[in-house]
């Protein structure tokens, strides 16, 4: 078997080192029918969406694997697992954020399940993307929070972020995601996005509660690289284009 050592995730750090900032969708399988999935993507492509996340922290639906190849099917905007649980996995993705949970301390979700997981996702053939996985407190209990049984981090501890953020990328992670939680009712302040950016030299994801073109603005000038929105999409399906165009209007060559 060859393992993927290119791909999405130098993708990401070229676009980093540039100032290029990027655009992901999340779709949620609890709520897309594969009814809904071709005028998603229609409406992706046009607003020229970068990335497709697909996940979420409850996953009750079972549809995964046949969601992620009929997307793949119609499109080619990258498709990258954001799992909940290791039942989330499918080899037709692009890539998969192998997460641990290190704003917590419930060791299933920093290590636990990963050993579990471990023998099918390197079987799976994945472009594999270590991620250290950060639940920023976003004024309300969210799925994740609920789920993962751990506190997320207090969107004031600046501290405790920048030095979280720092032990995962010297631990060896690729990534790091601050997450305030899908619908979560403030996004990850830009504060908290602004001292982690310029800590780490591995590319930021920030997401949850980003429900508009200003919000997603206000977190690439704070050094998000890769912003996710989910939720608000759901509901308002032509903010797909505003968030996309406000998000590549930040870029340099733009
Ligand atoms: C949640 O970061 C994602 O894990 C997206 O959140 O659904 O609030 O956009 P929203």
């Amino acid at each position: 078997m060859q393992l993927n050592h290119t791909g999405i995730y130098a993708q990401w750090v070229d676009r980093k080192s540039i100032g290029k900032k990027s655009f992901a969708v999340l779709v949620d399988p609890d709520k897309t029918s594969s009814d809904q999935v071709p005028e998603l993507i229609a409406r992706a492509e046009a607003a020229r969406v970068d990335y497709l996340l697909v996940g979420g922290s409850l996953v009750v639906s079972t549809h995964l694997d046949a969601l992620v190849r009929q997307i793949k099917s119609i499109s080619s905007i990258p498709v990258i697992l954001f799992p909940g649980s290791p039942s989330q996995l499918t080899p037709a993705a692009d890539a998969l954020l192998y997460l641990s949970l290190i704003s917590g301390r419930n060791p299933e979700l920093l290590i636990g399940q990963h050993v579990i997981s471990a023998p099918q996702v390197r079987q799976s053939g994945l472009e594999v993307i270590s991620t250290g996985y950060m639940v920023i407190d976003g004024g309300a209990p969210t799925t994740v929070s609920y789920i993962s049984n751990a506190n997320p981090l207090p969107a004031n501890k600046t501290e405790i972020a920048v030095c979280t953020a720092l032990a995962g990328e010297m631990l060896g992670m690729k990534l790091i995601y601050m997450d305030a939680g899908s619908g979560a009712p403030n996004p990850v302040p830009g504060k908290l996005i602004e001292a982690v950016a310029k800590h780490i030299q591995i590319p930021l994801i920030v997401g949850g509660g980003i429900t508009n073109p200003d919000k997603a603005i206000a977190q690439c000038r704070a050094g998000a690289d890769i912003i996710v929105v989910g939720n608000a999409i759901e509901k308002d399906p032509d903010l797909i284009r505003s968030i996309s165009e406000a998000i590549h209007s930040t870029n340099p060559f733009n």
